[in-house]
C-alpha cells in the first residue's frame, strides 16, 4: 500500500506486551474465581433487573488448564461509542488469543456499532485485516455507533442474529453506557438459556471508567497525552508572543479527568475542575471571577497572556445550569413529540421557559442565544446532553471580557485582554496509541477472550497493576453489575454503571490544587512534546500522571 506513512508501517510490527501470566501457552492459562460480589448502591433494585448475572466473583486468570479454551469458536466484536486509541489492539487481542487456541476460530466484527448485531451486518477479520490494524489509531476496521441496545425486540434480534450464525460469545468495547448495555445483553441472553455469553472491555477517552478494580479506562493515556502535547506548543507559543489569553475546553463529557491529566502535564494558569465547582456551589458569576482574578494578577506583572483550560462538562457542573438540564433532559424526553411540533426556535424557548421551573427559566433566559441552542439540541442515544457542542470556552470569554470591561470603567484593570478558543477533542481519539495503550489493550482482548472461554458472562475484562512495567499486569475480570447503580435517564430511573468523576480528596486533584496558584501568576508551563512510541522506557512507556499519583507510584 501507497499510503502508508513510515510511522504506520513500524506500528505493525511492534508487538505489544503481555502480562507475564498472559505470555504462557494459551492452553495453559486459567479463571480463578473470587469471592461474590454486590453492586456499588441499589443492590435490591439491580439483584431484581439482573437475577442471573448479579453478584458474580471477580476472576484473575493464572497457570492452569480450562478444557474448553481449544473449543472451535465464533465470536463476535463491536467497537461503541466515540473513538478511543487502542480499539484495533483490543481486537487483535481477541483475535490472536483465539486463534491460538484453536485456528479454526472465527472473529466477526459487527458493523457500526451496536447497530450492527442488530441488523445481522458484520465481516469475518482476516490475517489479512487485522495485520492491517494493528498498534494503529481509530475505529475505521469494522466502524462505530452509538445505537442504545435496550428494548426487547433489539435483544430478540441480536439473539436470532448470533444464533443463525453460531455466534457463541460477544465483546461489546464501549464506555460506562456501552458496557450497561453488555450487561443487559448478557443478562437477555441467559434468559434466554443460548448459552452466548457476553464481556466487555473499558474504553473511552474521558477516564470515568474506572474504580477501585479499573484503573483506567483505553484511550485516556494517548489522548491526553495527544492535547498535552498541543497544550504545551500553544503555551510556548503564548509565552513567545505575549499578547493573548487562549480558552482550550478539553473533551471528557461530565467528568474533569482529562482537563485534570492534562493540567498535570503541562502546568496552566488556570484550569477549572467541573466537580470542585460543584463542590463548592459555585455559581457561573463565581467561575468567571477566579478566571478573571487570574487575568488581573498577571495583567498586573506586565503579562497579558495565558492559558486557561476548561472542561467539556463544566456547565453541567455549575449548581444553577445543571439543575436547568436536568429539568430541560426530563422535559425534552416527556415531552418529545409536542417539542418537534414547534417549528421555530421562538416557539420553542417560549414553550420551553414556561414549562421549567421559576429559577431555571431564569437562568435559560440569561444565557446568550447561542448556549440555549445548544442546551435544545437533541440528546445522545442515552439521554445525555451532547456537552462537546456547548460552546463553553467561548461563552467564558464573553462574560470574562464583560467583567474586565466593567473594571476597566472603575480603573480597577487596565491590562489588555484578546483571547482565542480552542476545543481539543476529536484531536486525539484517533491517535497512534501510545506503548501503553498499544499494551493495555492487547492484553484486554486477550482476557476478554479467555473470559469468554471460561464461560464466564457480564464481565469487563480488566488489568490491574498498571503503574508497573507490563511483564507485572495483573489480568482478570470484574462482574458489569458491580459497578452499577439506578440512576435518572431520559426522565426515568435505569441500571448504569457509575461514572467515575475527579475525587477532590483524590491524590490528582490534590497534585494540582497544591501547584495551580504558583502557576496562576508565574509562567511555569511544561513542554509534554509528542507522544514517542520508540527509544528509552522513561520517555515511551510511561501511563499518565493521573494513573501513578492514583497508585501512589
Ligand atoms: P465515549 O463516552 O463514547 O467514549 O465518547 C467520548 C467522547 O469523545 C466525549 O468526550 C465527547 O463528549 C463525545 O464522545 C462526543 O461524541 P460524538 O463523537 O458523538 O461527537
Amino acid at each position: 500500500m501507497s499510503n502508508l506513512s513510515p510511522l504506520q508501517k513500524a506500528r505493525y510490527a511492534y508487538e505489544p506486551k503481555l502480562p507475564e501470566v498472559l505470555r504462557d501457552d494459551i492452553a495453559n492459562i486459567t479463571a480463578a474465581l473470587g469471592n461474590p460480589t454486590k453492586s456499588v448502591a441499589d443492590q435490591i433494585q439491580l439483584l431484581d433487573l439482573f437475577p442471573l448475572t448479579y453478584g458474580a466473583p471477580v476472576v484473575r486468570f493464572t497457570k492452569g488448564t480450562n478444557p474448553e479454551t481449544g473449543k472451535t469458536r465464533k465470536i463476535g466484536v463491536i467497537l461503541s461509542g466515540g473513538q478511543a486509541p487502542g480499539g484495533h489492539n483490543v481486537i487483535a487481542g481477541i483475535f490472536d488469543a483465539l486463534k491460538k487456541a484453536n485456528p479454526k476460530s472465527v472473529l466477526y466484527g459487527f458493523k457500526g456499532g451496536p447497530s450492527g448485531i442488530i441488523d445481522g451486518d458484520f465481516m469475518e477479520i482476516t490475517d489479512e485485516i487485522m495485520d492491517a490494524y494493528r498498534n494503529t489509531g481509530g475505529f475505521d476496521i469494522i466502524g462505530s455507533g452509538r445505537t442504545k441496545l435496550e428494548t426487547e425486540e433489539q435483544f430478540e434480534k441480536s439473539l436470532q442474529v448470533c444464533k443463525k450464525n453460531d455466534i457463541d460469545g460477544v465483546v461489546v468495547i464501549g464506555g460506562d453506557d456501552s458496557n450497561t448495555n453488555g450487561a443487559v445483553l448478557a443478562e437477555w441472553f441467559k434468559k434466554k438459556n443460548s448459552g452466548i455469553t457476553v464481556v466487555g472491555c473499558p474504553k473511552t477517552i474521558d477516564g470515568d471508567l474506572k474504580n477501585e478494580l479499573i484503573e483506567t479506562s483505553f484511550g485516556f493515556d494517548t489522548a491526553t497525552k495527544t492535547f498535552s502535547e498541543l497544550i504545551g506548543n500553544i503555551e510556548k507559543d503564548a509565552n513567545s508572543a505575549k499578547k493573548y489569553w487562549h480558552f482550550i475546553k478539553l473533551m471528557g463529557r461530565s467528568a474533569s479527568h482529562i482537563a485534570l491529566e492534562c493540567a498535570l502535564q503541562t502546568q496552566p494558569n488556570v484550569c477549572i475542575i467541573s466537580e470542585e465547582v460543584k463542590e463548592k456551589n459555585m455559581s457561573l458569576d463565581d467561575v468567571v471571577e477566579g478566571i478573571t482574578d487570574v487575568i488581573v494578577a498577571r495583567g498586573a506583572k506586565g503579562l497579558n497572556f495565558g492559558v486557561a483550560l476548561i472542561p467539556e462538562g463544566l456547565i453541567e457542573f455549575i449548581p444553577e445550569v445543571g439543575r436547568l438540564i436536568s429539568e430541560l433532559n426530563d422535559l425534552l424526553a416527556k415531552e418529545a413529540e409536542y417539542f418537534s411540533t414547534l417549528k421555530t426556535v421562538e416557539d420553542q424557548r417560549e414553550w420551553i421557559n414556561h414549562e421549567l421551573s421559576r429559577d431555571s427559566s431564569y437562568v435559560f433566559s440569561s444565557l446568550p442565544r447561542s448556549i440555549k441552542m445548544q442546551l435544545l439540541d437533541d440528546r445522545d442515544p442515552h439521554g445525555n446532553v451532547q456537552v462537546s457542542r456547548i460552546e463553553t470556552e467561548k461563552l467564558l470569554i464573553e462574560l470574562v471580557g464583560e467583567q474586565l470591561d466593567r473594571m476597566k470603567l472603575k480603573g480597577e484593570y487596565n491590562g489588555k485582554f484578546s483571547a482565542l478558543a480552542h476545543f481539543f477533542g476529536y484531536e486525539g481519539r484517533c491517535a497512534f496509541p501510545s506503548n501503553f495503550d498499544s499494551d493495555y489493550c492487547y492484553g484486554l482482548g486477550y482476557s476478554a477472550f479467555l473470559l469468554l472461554s471460561a464461560g464466564l458472562t457480564g464481565y469487563i475484562a480488566n488489568i490491574a497493576n498498571l503503574h508497573k512495567p507490563a511483564n507485572q499486569w495483573i489480568p482478570g475480570g470484574i462482574p458489569l453489575t458491580m459497578m452499577m447503580n439506578m440512576e435518572q435517564r431520559h426522565g426515568e430511573r435505569k441500571p448504569v454503571i457509575r461514572k467515575a468523576l475527579v475525587e477532590l480528596d483524590g491524590a490528582p486533584f490534590k497534585a494540582f490544587a497544591a501547584q495551580r496558584e504558583k502557576w496562576a501568576v508565574n509562567t511555569d508551563y511544561t513542554f509534554p512534546g509528542a507522544i514517542q512510541y520508540y527509544g528509552p522506557t522513561e520517555v515511551c512507556d510511561q501511563p499518565s500522571k493521573t494513573l501513578k499519583l492514583e497508585k501512589g507510584a
